[in-house]
C-alpha cells in the first residue's frame, strides 16, 4: 500500500487534549485509506518510508465533514408550501391539511429511480463541494415497501459512484401515506413486516421514527425500536421537535445513536441521552426555515455532557438547505455552540451520531477523509457563510473530486 506524506499544514486534529487538537507545524501520513501517523512536520519517525510527499502549502487541515441527518432522496421540490407559510399557513397547517411531507411522497413515488438519483446526486455535490466526506441519507419519502426499497438502492447508489461514504437510514415511520389513511397502526404493522426484507437487501443502517403528534405516536415509535432490535439495528429518533412527546427518553431507552432537533427536550430527557451516551443532534436549518423561537437546552446538554452534534436536516419541507458550513454559523449564532463545539458536532459527535468510530478525528488508525481549507484558523469555518473555503477533500487517501 502506498505512503503519502501530507505535509506543510496547520491541524484541527480534533483529537487530544488541545483546543481543536491544534499541531501549528503539522504533517499526517497516510497508508492506502488510513492515517497512519499525525503529529509535527519535523517529527515523522525513522522507519516511516513515504513513497510520496504532497505539500500543502500551509492550509488548514480538518477531518472530512460528516452531515449526520439528510433525507437527500426526494422528488419535486415545495416553494409554493414556502409561499403559504410566508402568508400565514404553519408547518402543522399544511401537513394536516395533506400537504408537507405527503406532497413530496406523491412526487417521489411519480419520479423514476435515475430522475431520483441525478437529483439527489446533484445535492451529495453541492454538500461535498463545501468538505463532506460522509453523508447520512434517511428514506421516509416512498412510504411503501417498494418505494422505501428503492430510496434506500439510490442511497447506496450514490455510496457507491461518488467519491463520498454513504449511511442510510430507514425512516419508514416519517408519515402516514394516503392508503394507510385512519389507521396508522397498521401502516406501524406493515412498516415493522417490511424493514426485515430491507435489512437483508443490506439496504439499512440505522432505523429512525418521527415521533411527533403530526406523526407517530411513543407507542408506535417503541413498536418500530422492537422491530429494529429484533434485527440488531440501531436507532435514532426525530425527538421533540414541535412538542414533547417523551420521545428522546424512549429512544434513550433503547440506546438510541442520537435524538435530533430537540427544541422541546425536557430535564428528564437530557438526563436519559447523558446516561444512555445518545448523540443530541441539532438542526439549525429546520430552526431558521420553520422559524422557530424554542431553543433546545444547550447549556443542560453541555452541563449533562451530552455530546452535542449538527446536521442539514436537507429536505424540501424544513431545511432546504444545502450548505453544512452554514449550520456551522447558526449553530453559533441561535443556538450560541462555540465555534470548536460546532466543528465538533460536524466530525467526531457527528460520526458518534451514525456509530462510526473509524473517523471525525486525524489520528493514527482513522480512515484517511481530511480537508484542506483555504483558512488561517479553524474558527472561520463558522465565522464565514456564503463563501466556500474548501480547496482539497481527500477521501479514503484519495484526492477527490466533486
Ligand atoms: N422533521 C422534519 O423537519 C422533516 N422531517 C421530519 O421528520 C420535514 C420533512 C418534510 O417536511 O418533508
Ligand atoms: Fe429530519
Amino acid at each position: 500500500m502506498i505512503m503519502t506524506l501530507w505535509r506543510n499544514a496547520r491541524l484541527a486534529t480534533m483529537a487530544g487534549p488541545e483546543p481543536w487538537g491544534w499541531i501549528e507545524h503539522g504533517a499526517l501520513l497516510t497508508e492506502g485509506d488510513t492515517i497512519r501517523w499525525v503529529g509535527d512536520d519535523a517529527a515523522l519517525p525513522a522507519g516511516l518510508q513515504p513513497e510520496r510527499e504532497v505539500d500543502l502549502g500551509g492550509a488548514l487541515l480538518t477531518p472530512g465533514l460528516i452531515d449526520c441527518h439528510t433525507h437527500l432522496v426526494y422528488g419535486g421540490q415545495r416553494a409554493r408550501e414556502f409561499e403559504l407559510r410566508l402568508q400565514g399557513a404553519s408547518y402543522e397547517q399544511i401537513a394536516r391539511a395533506g400537504g408537507g411531507i405527503r406532497s413530496t411522497v406523491a412526487a417521489t413515488r411519480a419520479a423514476s429511480d435515475d430522475e431520483l438519483f441525478a437529483s439527489a446526486r446533484e445535492r451529495a455535490r453541492t454538500l461535498m463541494r463545501e468538505g463532506v466526506t460522509t453523508l447520512e441519507i434517511k428514506s421516509g419519502y416512498g412510504l411503501s415497501a417498494e418505494h422505501e426499497a428503492r430510496c434506500l438502492r439510490i442511497a447506496r447508489r450514490l455510496g457507491r459512484e461518488l467519491p463520498l461514504s454513504v449511511r442510510s437510514t430507514c425512516l419508514s415511520a416519517h408519515a402516514l401515506p394516503p392508503e394507510f389513511d385512519g389507521r396508522a397502526d397498521d401502516y406501524i404493522a406493515a412498516v415493522c413486516a417490511w424493514l426485515p426484507q430491507l435489512q437483508a437487501e443490506g439496504l439499512v443502517d440505522a432505523v429512525d421514527v418521527f415521533c411527533e403528534n403530526i406523526a407517530f405516536s411513543p407507542a408506535q415509535t417503541r413498536r418500530v425500536f422492537d422491530a429494529a432490535k429484533a434485527l440488531g439495528l440501531p436507532v435514532k429518533l426525530h425527538a421533540e421537535q414541535l412538542s414533547d412527546q417523551g420521545g428522546a427518553a424512549l429512544a434513550a431507552s433503547y440506546g438510541a445513536l442520537s435524538c435530533d432537533h430537540l427544541e422541546w427536550l425536557s430535564d428528564e430527557g437530557v438526563r436519559a441521552m447523558a446516561t444512555a451516551g445518545t448523540v443530541a443532534v441539532l438542526l439549525p436549518g429546520a430552526f431558521y426555515f420553520l422559524r422557530e423561537t424554542r431553543l433546545p437546552p444547550i447549556a443542560a446538554l453541555r452541563e449533562a455532557g451530552v455530546p452535542i452534534a449538527l446536521a442539514s436536516d436537507h429536505n424540501p419541507g424544513s431545511s432546504p438547505g444545502l450548505s453544512l458550513l452554514l449550520m456551522l454559523n447558526m449553530g453559533c449564532t441561535f443556538f450560541r455552540l462555540t465555534p470548536e463545539e460546532a466543528l465538533r458536532g460536524v466530525t467526531v459527535h457527528a460520526a458518534r451520531a451514525l456509530g462510526l468510530h473509524d473517523r471525525g478525528t486525524l489520528a493514527a488508525g482513522q480512515r484517511a477523509d481530511f480537508v484542506a481549507w483555504d483558512l488561517q484558523h479553524p474558527n472561520e469555518l463558522a465565522y464565514w457563510f456564503g463563501r466556500n473555503p474548501c480547496r482539497r477533500r481527500i477521501v479514503a487517501g484519495v484526492e477527490a473530486t466533486t
